[in-house]
């Protein structure tokens, strides 16, 4: 195998080499498929799910190059029953002529030379940055088996590979009227540490190119599961772009202007596209693309993007006589409040920067935005005077919000200081003050606390009881929160402070985080759920950086107690229930003596029943919050704790069946 992977790099270098364009950069790119096989996360960041769905963005992404260059109009992805993958596509074809130096189709090569997929026409945008664009020769590489059917000049041809190595020369099967790319795949289980697809991953990633590829339709097909009879499926397209990818973030939110600025320039081969919104809301949701590829460190682009919104807006504010009586500084944070807004540019030859390669580095970019978000500006602000007045006076609230939040929090704070840094009194801390063993148990009333406080490891757990339902900070302004009880204790317990830089950008000061873990423990019911939902919500919107490092989890308590005699089995859900119901009583379901306790309060078991089902570190089970998408999050959590009615309505409907925040 390995022989005839470098083989054909080899010609293909040696190829370049004659060919006079054979340089030092060359030779990296070059590399065999049996290098992608060794170390496949070097290629496509990991083996776990994230990498396995890589391989479908991988095949996609070329489809959508196709798009760009104007050659294709529909993709149609396919989950089949053995979790092998169809990608279809309409474009050009892979090309199937000789290539003449490596005498092998230019089909083959492509599938098996690393980064040869690329087009040989520079004019179209490749959608190849962070971990993309590696190619379709290492999903070919990490597949136990990949066909590929090119229909191209009238033509159909065919090749088949396992593990990357061809079973055949290209070879033509028929005529026909397509044109286009079919890609089936089984991943390799050698290489992935799972085999499963995730519609909802596919789904969602789908979604967001319709939106940022307007015109373009894309189809997702799940033959694993029937519904009425017909495969589960989903269609997406958009007309409209970016235009309606806002309009979608902000459904669940009271809009301030009637529609989206929208803003489409191209200058110096930089295609910009920028969408934006003003809400009710106290928060901002800024999201970023660069050739179809979330960016979501931002980057140049984003920075052009807010200098000209600052600018624009200062100005018209200035010179509209808005900020004569605003006595305190204004700054560039407070004319983001309630924006939401998607910054997308297409640049030839993007530079990714920071430890993720989340982030755009090209310099040239930042003018580019910010002369075009400028314009724009300028004209939209001169023919909308009412809007702009809105926008502005929303401006001067936040500036004013956050001069109360300011004195508000320093207030508590120095108050915490005053007495010593003291703990909150309510708060049954743990022995341990190393951070990195210690954990806070965040427990949904006075009563669950103390039977935690008495059932808990006291090095390293401690207890903070909360009062019922803490406030829906998604509908309360910044002040009110550092003058709530629990909120309050939350921080002091914590031992994290808030600051601002120079830009009045909120700061956590995490530092003296106490706790490493933080555990919120709730009750199995409706009201539990809903507990731990506005606990979250405090978390994503003050100190969303105790999620991204992973800091907060959620407790599972057992939903059932089954028992016969002296037997007795903790069970999470109905499985586990009719397995242990259907062990106990010999698979009699007569069997009176089986007995099932539903538990729905934390308060139904007693200290040494919850330390051993759900505090225990040895047989607990925890789920951590990650946020997957925040520009998602931000949108879910306006519908189901924000304003709006109908949209939370209308999504609870859709959702019902499926319903499970993601945590
Ligand atoms: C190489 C060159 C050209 C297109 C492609 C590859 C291509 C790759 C994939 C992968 C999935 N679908 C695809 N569609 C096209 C350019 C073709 C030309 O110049 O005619």
């Amino acid at each position: 195998m390995k022989e005839e992977f470098d083989s054909a790099a080899d010609q293909l270098k040696k190829a370049a080499a004659n060919a006079g364009e054979y340089d030092a950069s060359s030779i990296t790119a070059l590399e065999g498929l049996e290098a992608v096989r060794k170390r496949p996360g070097m290629y496509i960041g990991s083996t776990d799910t994230k990498g396995l769905h890589h391989l479908v963005w991988e095949v996609v992404d070329n489809a959508i190059d196709e798009h760009l260059a104007g050659h294709c109009t529909h993709i149609w992805v396919t989950i089949h029953p053995d979790n092998s993958i169809t990608v279809r596509d309409n474009g050009r074809g892979i090309p199937t002529g000789m290539h003449p130096k490596l005498k092998k189709s230019a089909l083959e090569v492509v599938m098996t030379v690393l980064h040869a997929g690329g087009k040989f026409d520079k004019d179209s945008y490749k959608v190849s940055g962070g971990l993309h664009g590696v190619g379709v020769s290492c999903v070919n590489a990490l597949s136990i088996h990949l066909r590929a059917e090119v229909h191209r000049d009238g033509k159909k041809f065919e090749q088949e590979y396992k593990q990357g190595k061809p079973q055949y020369d290209v070879r033509e099967i028929g005529d026909t009227d397509d044109r286009g790319t079919i890609v089936n795949f089984l991943p390799d289980p050698e290489i992935f540490e799972t085999d499963e697809y995730k519609f909802d991953i596919l789904a969602h990633r789908l979604r967001e190119l319709s939106f940022l590829n307007k015109g373009l339709h894309l189809d997702l097909v799940d033959e694993r599961e029937k519904d009425n009879g017909e495969f589960k499926s989903i269609h997406y397209y958009s007309e409209g772009g970016l235009e309606e990818f806002v309009v979608w973030l902000d459904e669940a939110k009271t809009r301030l202007i009637e529609k989206p600025i929208y803003i489409t320039t191209v200058e110096e081969g930089v295609d910009v596209e920028v969408a934006l919104l003003y809400n009710t809301s106290y928060s901002e949701n800024v999201i970023s693309f660069v050739n179809n590829i979330s960016t979501r460190d931002g980057g140049t682009h984003v920075s052009g993007f807010r200098r000209a919104l600052t600018r624009e807006f200062k100005k018209y504010g200035d010179d509209n006589g808005f900020f004569k009586k605003v006595t305190f500084a204004i700054s560039g944070e407070d004319f983001m409040e309630g924006l939401t807004a998607i910054v997308s540019v297409k640049v030839p030859e993007p530079q990714f920067k920071g430890q993720t390669k989340g982030e755009l580095g090209n310099s040239e970019v930042l003018g580019i935005v910010s002369r075009s978000v400028g314009d724009a500006l300028k004209v939209f602000l001169e023919e909308n005077p009412n809007h702009a007045r809105r926008i502005i006076e929303k401006v001067v609230l936040a500036a004013t919000a956050r001069n109360a939040a300011r004195k508000a929090r320093e207030m508590v704070q120095r108050k915490g200081a005053l007495t010593g840094g003291g703990l909150p009194g309510k708060l049954a801390d743990c022995a341990s003050r190393n951070p990195e063993d210690s954990e806070l148990f965040l427990v949904e009333g006075d009563s669950a606390g103390g039977t935690a406080k008495q059932g808990r490891d006291r090095h390293s757990q401690a207890i903070l009881p909360l009062r019922g339902k803490i406030l829906n900070v998604e509908k309360a302004l910044e002040h009110k929160i550092y003058e709530n009880e629990e909120i309050k204790n939350m921080f002091t317990a914590l031992g994290v402070s808030v600051g601002e830089d120079e830009d009045g950008h909120r700061i956590l000061v995490t530092d003296k985080l106490r706790y490493h873990k933080i555990v919120i423990m709730c009750d199995a019911d409706i009201d539990g759920s809903h507990i731990t939902t506005l606990i979250l919500t405090f978390f994503f919107r003050y100190m969303r950086e105790l999620i991204e490092k992973g800091h907060i989890y959620i407790a599972q308590p057992p939903l059932y107690l089954v028992k016969k005699g002296k037997n007795q089995r903790y069970c999470w859900n109905d499985k586990e229930r009719k397995a242990a119901q259907f062990e106990f009583s010999g698979g009699r379901e007569d069997d009176d003596s089986v007995k099932v306790q539903r538990y729905k309060g934390l308060g139904e078991m007693n200290a040494e029943q919850l330390w051993e089902t759900t505090m225990d570190p040895k047989f607990r089970i925890l789920k951590q919050a990650t946020i997957d998408d925040a520009a998602e999050a931000d949108r879910m959590f306006a519908m189901l704790m924000g304003d709006e009615v109908p949209p939370r309505r209308a999504f609870i409907e859709a959702n019902a069946k499926y319903a499970r925040i993601d945590v």
